[in-house]
């Protein structure tokens, strides 16, 4: 696809609603939710558009599953699921075999989870309570759970710095980075009434 807007080219049609697009890594496929088969689900495609989606998360007609994160190796897929209780951070492998609930609280809420560049760990939100989510982090078997940020009000959206040293959060509209070494979060945007959303690190 190139940059040019006319060769944008729909990779599927539909009435179904599609969100939540992740390149893989190597930038051949992508990963994106659609609801077009009753449910929110996690499909692949071909990001040239050659070939057909592939639902990788059909199961449990009544289950959603979003918010699809691939591992730095493109061999991984971390996804929500609230396949049996309240959405958890999952991990599968990109053919949807060897699914697992990685953060494994069904009665908790978690979301957008995102890998460490050397994919031994995986970020996301905690749900502490409404509109006070956290921030934690945990091995990609499923060990060593351990909560990075825990401030009043929300942290959300976090993503890991390049060294994986360090992750990028939001909080009340402004773009905050905590060190995994301690130290308090610094506010790196302090723009006081503007929203700043959506913090990437440059490769
Ligand atoms: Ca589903
Ligand atoms: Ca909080």
């Amino acid at each position: 696809m190139s940059a040019d807007s006319s060769n944008k080219r729909r990779l599927m049609s539909g009435p179904a609603a599609e969100w939540s697009s992740a390149l893989s890594p190597d930038g051949a496929r992508v990963a994106f939710v659609s609801d077009g088969e009753g449910s929110a689900d996690i499909f692949v495609m071909n990001s040239d558009g050659s070939g057909s989606a592939v639902n990788l998360t059909g199961y449990g007609p009544d289950s959603a599953q979003y918010a699809p994160a691939w591992s730095p190796d493109g061999s991984r897929i971390a996804f929500v699921s609230d396949e049996g209780g309240l959405p958890n951070i999952w991990v599968m492998r990109v053919d949807g075999s060897e699914r697992y609930s990685l953060t494994g609280e069904p009665d908790k809420r978690h979301n957008n989870p995102a890998w460490s560049p050397d994919r031994s760990r995986i970020v996301y939100e905690f749900d502490y309570s409404t509109r006070d989510q956290d921030i934690e982090y945990i091995n990609a078997d499923g060990t060593g759970k351990r909560t990075v940020v825990n401030l009043s009000a929300s942290e959300t959206n976090p993503s890991w710095s390049a060294d994986g040293s360090s992750i990028a959060f939001e909080r009340d509209g402004d773009i905050f980075i905590v060190g995994l070494t301690g130290g308090e979060p610094f506010n790196l945007t302090n723009s006081g009434t503007a929203l700043d959303r959506d913090a990437a690190w440059a490769p």
